[in-house]
Parts: C-alpha cells; structure tokens; sequence
C-alpha cells in the first residue's frame, strides 16, 4: 500500500479501495481462505495483516533513522506490560480507523466485532502494566528512540471466573492461535547462564578474574511488536523474551527411548516464560521468579550491549551518553549487577570504571510504599542460582557502606544496617531496592504526594546522603487509547468543539471548560454518556443476566482487588443503602448501580472474601422485589483492558478510595475523570493533583488526609470504637455473620467483619465510613439536578490534560533521561 504525505505528519495513507483489496489479499495469501469460508477470527487475522504492511514500512524507517543518527535512546526495563488490544489503536494511531472500518463495511463486515476478536495481550497484573503500556504509546507519539524490554509469557494474567461468587483461575491463551504483530528475531538470539559456581583465575602480571562456570543455559528467544505512535512518525519496538532450552530436544536420549526424559530439559527451560506472576505489590517469592527477572535483564542487557559495541566500537565511556535504561520497580534490578559483570569479567574494564558506567546508565521507578511489595531475595537463593552476581553485590554494597555511609555518619552501625543491601536477618536477605538507590542517578516517585513520601519515610537516609536523586514524575493515560479509541463519540464532540489536535495535546481541553454551562454542550455531553451507559448495560445483561436502568447512576470501582484501596469499604456502603431501603421502601434515592471489576491474587485469601461476599451481596439486593430496582451490585467477571475501554466511558461516579498514604498514584481515577466521570476520593495519589487541576469542589473528596491517618495510628487506633459509637455502621457489619447473603450457611462473610474489628481494621475503613457516606449523600443530591452534575462532568473532563502520558514521558525526558526526539522526516 501506498504511503502518501498527508498534512505536516508522514500517516501512512490508503483508500478504502485499497484497504478492501488489502484485507482480500492477506485472507487470500496470507491466511489461504476467502470471505466465503472466513470465520471472524480470520477476518480479525486478515485486517491486522494488512494494517502490518503500513506499520512495517515504518518500522523500518524508523529503525535506519535511529540507526543512521547513532541516537540515544531508553531502553524501558519492566517485567509488565498490559498492552489490551492493539487492532484499534493501531488503526487509530495510523489514522485508518475510518477507512478500514469502511472497507470492511463494504465487505459485509464490522470493524467492531473484527476488534472484539482479539484476545487481550494481558502481560501485567495492574497500574504498573498498564502505565508500561501507555509510556511506550507516548514514546513512540513523541518521537523518542525508545524500547520496551518484557517477557513474552506464554499465559498472561489468569482469566478470572466466578463459581457460586467465588473467584476461580484459568490459564490464559492468548497466543494460543497466533500472534499477528509479533515478529521473530532469530538474528538476536541470547544466552544466558545460570547456577553452578565461580572461579578466580591468577593470571601472571594481571592479577586476578573471576570466571562463573554456568551449571545451565537458557536460550532467550526475541519477539518484536512494534508499536505505533499516533500520526506513524516512529514506529517503536518493544522485544519480549521467550525462554527456550539451549539444546531443543535430546536426540540421543530420545533414541535410546527416554521419549518423555528427553522432553524434560526442554520443558523445564520453558517454564522459566511460561506465566506472568499474578501477583500485584506483592513479592512471589520463588526461585523461578527469581530466574524469570533474571533471564529477561540478561538477554535485554545483552541486546542492548550488542547495539552499543556495533555503533560505537566497544568505547566504554560513551555508553552512558548513549543508553539509559529505566528500571520499572525493583523487578529488573539484577541488571545492575549484571551489567557490571559484563564490563568487568567479559569486557576486562577495571572496577571503578564500570561503577561509574553502571551509575550514569541506571534511572529506577518506585510504584509502592508497602512493605509487602519491596523485594527481597534469600541471599542462599541468589548464591544458588546467581552467585557470580552476589559477589558483585557484595562488593557494591561494600562500597558503599565504608566509603559513603562511613563518611557521612562515622561509626553509625544503626544506619549502615538500615542502609546495607543486606539485610541481617534469618535468613540474610538482598534488599532489591536499596541496590536500585544506590546505583541509579535517578529515582522517581509516580505521583507527588508518593514521591514526598518516598523521601520522608520510604528513604530519609538515602535522601539526605543524595539529596539530588530523588524526583517525582506523575503517571499519565494516553489519551489515544483512553478517549479516542474508547469514547469516540465523546471524541468527535471534542474535534467538533474545540479542534482534532487534544490528541496530541491534551491541555487543549481546557477548550471545552467555557461550555460547562451552556446547556446545549451539557446535553450533548450526558447524550454521549448515556449511550456507553446503554453499551454497558448490554454487556451487563450478556455477562450477567442482570438488568440496569442508564437512568441510575453508574457507580464504578474498577481496579485490582486490595485491602488498602478498600473494596470492602465500598460494600459496606452498600449495605448501608440496602438496610435503609429495606427498613422504608420510600428511602429517597436516585437509583444506584454499584459496578465491580477486579481480580484477587490466587493466593490473597482477604481479596477473594471480598469477591464471594460482593457477589452474594449483589445475588440477594439484584433479586429483592422489595426494594424495587433502586439498588444493583454488578460484578462483572474476568476485569481486563478491553472491558475497561467500555467501563470507563459508560461511569457517572469513580471510586477512589484507598487509605491515604498507600495509593503510590493510580492512573483509573485519571481516565474516569478524562471521560467524564466525577470521583469519590480520598487525598491519595494522583487524586490529590486532580483536585488541584479539578477543583477540589468539583469532585467528593472524603476521609482522613495522610497526616490524620499517620495521627491516628501513632495514637492508636481502635475500630470499635467507631462500630459502638454509630449504630447503622454496626448493625451493617452485624449483618455480615447471618446467613442473610449466604442462605442456611451463616458466618460465610464474617471474616470481612472480622478484618475490620478483631483483626485491627489495619486500611482505616470505620474511621471512613462515616465521611464516605456523606459524600455518597451528595453524589445523590447532585445527580437530582442533570445540568449541575453535567457541569461538574465537563469540568472534570476539561482539567485533564495534566494527566496525560505524554506529559509524563515529557519529565521523564527532561528530568531523567536527557532525550532528544528523532521523528521520521
Ligand atoms: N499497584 C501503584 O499501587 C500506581 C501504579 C503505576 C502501583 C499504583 O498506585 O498507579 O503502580 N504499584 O505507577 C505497583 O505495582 C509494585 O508496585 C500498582 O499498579
């Protein structure tokens, strides 16, 4: 297909002839059916194939531009990324959505059902992922040379199903029948050893090396997809390893009859990418896990060493001029050391050259503040499995302590154990993300509230030793996926209103803040929200059997399941407006749909009671004739991007709830309010810097500020106190140990009680409740006046453009990554 030059940008350009030929073709040649025997599948197939042939012209292009000017670029370390689905935002970012939706019109086809048949590319767990996700859409958009390092796991996160309310796991397939973006880099092929142990070799006149003598080898396997910025002026990649066995098969042990022993090495290899962890801020703990960061830090340092030595001909020095890596969390820390290695066993550099190389190239993302999720590995595990790495370890951590910490607080051993890499417990243990501050040059909190906090009471020591390193850079959406491909009816409302170019520019929706209180705009605004309402409700009715009103206000809390952004407080609001209704059916309320969408981690026992005991909450309040429809509780199953795209769109209120304090960011509450959606909040996150950009007014802002919550703690907290002191909150949670919810089986729910009483209600949600059910009371209140509520929607959507990606890669590449933007010409 052609390419035509069209406006200022380089789209790669085709009619609708074009295109239909195109698709005609790959089913043809490419798949070897036709549109008589095609399945939707194949059509789905078909279209990304054709969609292919414009991306990789300018994968190439792109590639011999960066190659041409030798530039800079960042190399995104993350062992996450939660791409969705690429088929509509590709077609988006090259600007063919119309054009091919037409095409496949002409074919007897919807684009639509087409998109819906891809699976989603589910290689995260949560915000993380995701954000990984939206960076590289941002990177590519603005132009930066830039490559996202991953795992190509064969399953990604669990699909989620619920038996009789409870939350059950199925392996997910999403390669299962083939992956029409990704392409196989056999060329790059790495290897990477493990366990066994290391020698030091003496050498006459030269000292003394060390040699690891390697007790196995995988074999890192590269796939690219590439990644399209919006308008096609760079195409990125992002290289995902798959780990395969060094010797694919043992022939020689297969012919002497061993047909499943031969098998073994190959399978065990294997497994190293076999599965995405699925577990969000917390540490899995495993050896394979250990080996998985492992393995994809070895084969992406490799790869991004053999770039380097081919344009710059092994000269050390510039390395750091031309290669940052951006560690994502703790979990790609061992490239530290394993870059250290490289320069020092394999490339004969002396240590203290290789030290400074190691802390010019390293920037590091901290995303918690929960104990629970800073990594920690068995110094016996890592001697086992890396022990070339934890001598170098050793060493760093060495350093540090005498010639940094030493200096600065002589004779201070409280501080250097706090400080040290190694952790003196039983057992001793290798602090991930102390090694990560030490090294990196840079080291960035995800919103501003976190980062301060970071500073404060993550990392005092570490801030007073390097006052300069630590910074904030605040997540952003990409408004491509999480506005113009998702609401594109709010989408065309905006190019009407105020111009196409807020997709590049997403501070241009302040454009649309005058018209808050034209009421012709307001209508057309609530027209745009009550037919995604009607989508969704759809959907609901598909997957659930359950009927909603788009005339009740859709209430929406989506996100992973987690004690601290307080599901359970949620619930028990719920509860509270089911126990008023029940006690006077007249209870004067705008009818309420309670939307849920999360996944527990497998073996977080908390997050799965709260799943079973939403699902019995809404099985008994969604039958309840009594209460005459004012109340829905809908938990929609196996919560993934592509169900957010219509969940976002279709919400009147967010919840974002969590604890304050223990929110690192959150980047949902950013793409509610980005479509429209008013939030419920606490002062946590990035909720903090929308109520500056908002207007704290324009949202429902509740509970203890960060302060209050530390106050409270240090003078010790007590949630009976709150249970005795307001009746309707303690005859709720009484409620919880009949066997209202769960017929003839009482007490299935108590441990939610429980959790919130005897166990010490640790998320603060009693000391909530009360100022979350005010807040609910006037969302209600606002709701009864339609121009008022679409007043506070249109303001919420104007004041977005903060939250964009693209701002965030913008800090990142000011503040961290000293990046310059080489777009195709
Ligand atoms: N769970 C934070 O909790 C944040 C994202 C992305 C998280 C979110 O508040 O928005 O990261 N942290 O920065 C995390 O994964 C390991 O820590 C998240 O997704």
């Amino acid at each position: 297909m052609a390419t035509k030059q069209k406006t200022s940008v380089a789209v790669p350009s085709v009619n609708c002839a074009e295109m239909q030929q195109a698709i005609i073709d790959r089913l043809h040649k490419g798949l070897g059916t036709d549109k008589n025997k095609a399945n939707n599948k194949a059509w789905w197939n078909a279209t990304c194939q054709a969609v292919n042939e414009l991306v990789f012209e300018k994968l190439t292009q792109t590639h011999q531009n960066h190659a041409e000017k030798d530039t800079r670029a960042v190399n995104y370390l993350s062992l996450e990324f939660l791409m969705g689905r690429l088929l509509s935002n590709n077609l988006q970012n090259l600007e063919v959505f119309d054009v091919t939706q037409q095409a496949l019109k002409a074919l007897g086809k919807d684009l639509y059902e087409i998109c819906d048949e891809e699976p989603d590319m589910a290689l995260g767990n949560g915000g993380l992922g995701r954000l990984a996700a939206c960076f590289i859409d941002s990177l590519a958009t603005l132009g930066y040379p830039a490559i996202g390092y991953g795992i190509h796991y064969e399953h990604g996160l669990f699909k989620q199903e619920f038996q009789d309310g409870r939350q059950i796991e199925r392996p997910d397939t999403w390669r299962e029948y083939g992956n029409p973006w990704e392409i196989c880099r056999p060329e790059s092929i790495q290897f990477v050893p493990l366990y066994g142990y290391v020698e030091t070799v003496y050498e006459q006149g030269k000292g003394s090396r060390k040699v690891w003598h390697a007790g196995q080898k995988l074999k890192g396997v590269p796939w690219d997809i590439p990644i399209v910025g919006y308008g096609a002026k760079t195409v990125n990649i992002l290289r995902l390893w798959e780990s395969r066995s060094h010797e694919a098969f043992d022939w020689d042990v297969f012919n002497a009859g061993g047909y499943v022993d031969a098998q073994a090495e190959k399978s065990k290899a294997e497994t190293v990418s076999k599965v995405l962890y699925p577990n969000d801020s917390t540490d899995a703990g495993k050896e394979l896990r250990l080996i998985q960061q492992y393995f994809f830090c070895a084969c992406s340092v490799k790869d991004i060493l053999r770039r380097f030595k081919r344009a710059n001909k092994e000269d050390w020095s510039l390395l750091p001029e031309k290669v940052a890596i951006q560690l994502n969390d703790t979990h790609p820390t061992i490239a530290i050391p394993e870059l250290m290695r490289i320069l020092i066993d394999e490339e004969g550099l002396e240590w203290p050259e290789a030290w400074e190389i190691c802390q010019k190239t390293f920037a590091y993302t901290n995303h918690t503040l929960l104990p629970e999720a800073l990594e920690k590995w068995s110094v016996a595990l890592f001697e086992k499995v890396l022990p070339r790495h934890l001598e170098i370890i050793y060493e760093i951590n060495s350093q540090f302590l005498t010639k940094v910490v030493e200096k600065k607080w002589p004779g201070d051993d409280a501080k250097k154990s706090k400080l040290s890499v190694i952790e003196e417990s039983q057992p001793r243990m290798v602090r991930m993300a102390n090694l990560c501050v030490i090294t990196a040059y840079k080291v960035n909190g995800v919103a501003a509230v976190h980062s301060e906090l970071v500073k404060t009471d993550l990392f005092p020591e570490f801030h007073e030793l390097f006052p300069t390193k630590l910074v904030n850079v605040t997540n952003g959406v990409t408004p491509r996926r999480w506005l113009k491909a998702c609401n594109p009816g709010l989408a065309t409302l905006l190019d009407e209103t105020i111009g196409d170019d807020w997709v590049l520019n997403l501070d241009k929706l302040k454009g649309i803040l005058p018209k808050a209180t034209d009421s012709d705009f307001q209508q057309r605004f609530m027209d745009i929200k009550k037919e995604n309402k009607m989508v969704m409700a759809k959907i609901i009715k598909e997957e659930t059997d359950v009927e909603v009103s788009v005339d009740a206000i859709f209430d929406v809390q989506i996100k992973r399941l987690h004690e601290y952004k307080r599901q359970q407080l949620n619930l028990i609001h719920i509860l509270t407006l089911y126990k008023r209704l029940l006690e006077d059916p007249d209870y004067d309320m705008i009818p309420r749909v309670f939307l849920f969408g999360a996944k527990a981690a497998p073996g977080y026992h908390m997050a799965k009671e709260i799943i079973f005991a939403l699902n019995k909450i809404a099985d008994k309040v969604n039958n309840d004739v009594r209460i005459k429809d004012k109340l829905k509780v809908v938990f929609l199953p196996n919560y993934r991007v592509s169900l957010a795209e219509k969940m976002f769109p279709a919400a009147d209120v967010s919840e974002q709830i969590s604890t304050a304090g223990l929110e690192a960011s959150g980047t949902g509450n950013m793409k509610f309010s980005l479509n429209g959606a008013l939030t419920i909040g606490t002062m946590d996150g990035a909720n903090i810097e929308m109520a500056e950009e908002i207007g704290a007014e324009h949202m429902f802002i509740f509970g203890l500020s960060v302060e209050e919550v530390k106050a409270l703690k240090a003078e010790g907290y007590n949630p009976y106190d709150y249970y005795y002191n307001n009746p309707e909150l303690k005859s709720v949670l009484d409620w919880l140990d009949s066997d209202f919810f769960t017929p003839s089986h009482p007490g299935l729910l108590s441990d939610i009680k429980r959790s919130l009483l005897d166990w010490g209600d640790e998320y603060l949600c009693l000391a909530d409740y009360e100022s979350y059910v005010n807040a609910h009371q006037a969302i209600d209140t606002l709701y009864r006046d339609q121009s008022a509520w679409a007043e506070k929607a249109i303001l919420n959507a104007g004041a977005m453009g903060k939250f964009n990606s693209d701002r965030s890669i913008e800090d990142y590449a000011t503040k961290i990554w000293n990046l310059k933007k080489f777009p195709i010409t």
